[in-house]
């Protein structure tokens, strides 16, 4: 087994992963990931106790339990170009050994669940409302850096999305969402196809000052359809993380506070509360 570079696996000198400065032994086979590093403490008060606090840059790290459950809450901060540093270092953590640089013979298989904020493309979800992705649409360029292997169901929505697209020089990868996870956690929230975006504003259609060149991206993400799989809302992270988990055998899920309506021009009045909402369903359900 060939022994895996000092420049491609950086370990600190105490022993930690590089970015997320942690130990193997500082995580849980549950990962919570948030994109704010402050809302890590806020999934994390409602833990028994917390047994891990770590942070460097944006990745803030808690690790406790909850009901006898042992759970991390790992801080993201903004798009997929971070996500290829959490997921690779979480996915390190656990599968390879840090002593003789070699991944191990046994593969551990991480559960991962993104709890985000997000803005709806479609007239009926409200503001308020939970979003379970059961796919991630990435106009980012991440997974042009990776071997993937689709499903069959998986190329048949990437190659009609692809065909949609073309003439606004779109090139969108489609991945899902673990349906096992998928189907524990998302009970009662409202489905469908995430868009993650490598921007806020004219890559998921906004205009400020600058104007965006594709000044119909809402209006044709939401006229979206096919085999009953529509396109409900954007981020920044949920392509990523459901790529790189499918690419490692981790199991992802991502759910999302909808906190603007980007049909109606909306931005809901209580952010936070819907952030709450979403954090103790979901922490009810693991
Ligand atoms: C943009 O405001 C950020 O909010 C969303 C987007 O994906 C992006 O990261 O998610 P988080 O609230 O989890 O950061
Ligand atoms: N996060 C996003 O990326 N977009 C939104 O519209 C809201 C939150």
């Amino acid at each position: 087994m060939s022994k895996i570079a000092e420049s491609d696996l950086i370990i600190n000198p105490d022993g930690s992963v590089y970015h997320l400065n942690l130990l193997p032994e500082d995580i849980a086979d549950t990962i919570i990931t948030v994109g704010d590093p402050e809302r890590v403490a806020e999934v994390s008060k409602h833990f028994d106790n917390v047994e891990v606090r770590k942070s460097k840059r944006e990745f803030v790290t808690h690790t406790g339990y909850l009901n006898s459950k042992r759970i991390s809450v790992v801080s993201t901060g903004i798009g997929t170009d971070n996500i290829d540093i959490v997921l690779n270092e979480l996915d390190a953590l656990v599968n390879i050994d840090f002593e003789n640089r070699i991944v191990k013979d046994e593969i551990k298989q991480l559960e991962i669940i993104r709890l985000g904020t997000s803005g709806t493309i479609r007239e009926d979800i409200p503001t308020g409302s939970i979003l379970a992705s059961t796919h991630g649409l990435g106009l980012d360029s991440l997974m042009n850096f990776y071997n993937r292997k689709l499903t069959g169901d998986e190329l048949l929505l990437e190659n009609n999305l692809n065909c949609y697209f073309e003439h606004d020089d779109l090139v969108p990868y489609i991945t899902a969402a673990n349906g096992k996870l998928l189907d524990k956690i998302s009970a009662g929230f409202e489905r469908g196809i995430t868009v993650t975006a490598p921007g806020f504003y004219a890559p998921q259609g906004r205009n400020v000052r600058a104007k965006g060149s594709l000044p119909n991206l809402i209006d044709k993400l939401s006229k979206y359809s096919f085999e009953g799989h529509i396109i409900t809302n954007l981020e920044m992270e949920t392509a990523g993380i459901y790529a790189l988990a499918n690419v490692f055998g981790h199991k992802a899920v991502s759910i999302n506070a909808i906190v603007a309506n980007r049909l109606k021009f909306e931005f809901a009045k209580d952010p936070d509360a819907v952030i709450q909402k979403m954090i103790t369903s979901v922490l009810e359900r693991l």
